[in-house]
């Protein structure tokens, strides 16, 4: 039987079979990835780039929005991997809904950053999600929304809504037949959201600790819900987030605004002392200063 994992708890895995039921099952031992041949009889429709991907002869666990064979009650092997993300633990994305919240938790520009590009490295679009606008002011409101007027710019997708009030509809057609999970800080509204978007739903959620000013990790697992030929997934949320397999090297390439100015030096990491590096000459300007100080820390981080 083939299938894919929805969720994971304690040992025990939830998986979809391709017919569309679903049961438990538990893993012996780590797997070993095995061929996707052309001709391979795993065609649902629940994620065809499945199909693409190379062998990689990896040992791995398995982890929820893996593809997996199933014998009786045990995964015997996983197909390869799309793409794996560290934080939320999940695999095979097509898209995350970065979520934030205008308010409570305060909102975080160098967070978003840091999201930004862990997301890009493993090729995943993301789209932003502010929360709670009703909590702003309408000159609140106004200056968040010119503060992310360059992130629209930079062509990513933003959406301001009020999960309790509205229904985020335009947000509803970017998730058929796609893989999407919410991820961001906890208390950031995510299962709020979900409960908004899928009709029925009732994800527990809890008010954020006001006096630590951060959540409780209401969700403690990630589950993959099946929603409009697709999945959407919540996950559980964080406080802090690292730089997963990203050198000083490679940074600079999720910043997508950097190349665009074309930097004459070869190898060129754009420190503030790097005399005519177009980059440090359009910070200011064309390039948010934000970006590139959140640029700056996160070099720093990985050094
Ligand atoms: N006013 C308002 N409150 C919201 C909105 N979205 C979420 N909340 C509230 O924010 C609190 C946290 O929401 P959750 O959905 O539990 O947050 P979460 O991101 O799932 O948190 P974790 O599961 O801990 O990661 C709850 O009290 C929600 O009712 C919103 O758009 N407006
Ligand atoms: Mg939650
Ligand atoms: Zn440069």
């Amino acid at each position: 039987m083939e299938g894919r994992i929805i969720s994971l708890n304690s040992g025990f895995y939830k998986i979809i079979l391709t017919d569309g039921n679903i049961i438990e099952a538990r893993c012996a031992g780590r797997l070993r990835n095995y061929r996707v041949t052309k001709n391979s009889t795993f065609q649902v429709k629940l994620n065809q780039k499945a199909q693409k991907i190379e062998t990689i002869n990896v040992k791995l666990s398995p982890k929820v929005g893996d593809y997996c064979e199933v014998v009786d009650d045990l995964i015997v092997s996983l197909k390869p991997r799309i793409n794996s993300l560290v934080r939320p633990d999940v695999s095979n994305i097509d898209q995350v809904l970065l979520v934030f919240a205008a308010k409570e938790p305060t909102f975080n520009f160098y967070l978003l950053d840091l999201f930004l590009v862990n997301i890009l490295r493993e090729k995943i679009t993301p789209v932003i999600v502010i929360t709670k606008i009703d909590k702003l002011t309408k000159e609140e409101l106004f200056n968040l929304k010119n503060e992310l007027n360059y992130y629209e710019k930079l062509g990513y997708k933003i959406f301001y809504v009020n999960s309790k009030k509205d229904y985020p509809s335009e947000l509803i057609s970017l998730l058929s037949v796609k893989t999407t999970i919410v991820a961001g800080q906890t208390g950031a509204g995510k299962s709020t959201l979900i409960n908004a978007i899928i009709p029925g739903f009732t994800l527990q959620t809890n008010e954020i600790s006001k006096a630590l000013g951060r959540g409780k990790h209401t969700t403690r697992i990630t589950s993959l819900y099946h929603f409009k030929d697709g999945f959407l997934g919540d996950t559980p949320g964080f406080s802090k987030l690292d730089l997963h397999g990203i050198t000083k090297d490679t940074l600079k390439d999720y910043f997508v605004e950097f190349k665009e100015y074309k930097c004459k030096f070869r190898d060129c990491q754009h420190l503030e002392n790097s005399l005519g590096c177009m980059v440090v000459s359009n910070v200011g300007k064309n390039i948010k200063k934000s970006r590139y100080e959140n640029y700056l820390r996160m070099l720093k981080e990985i050094k």
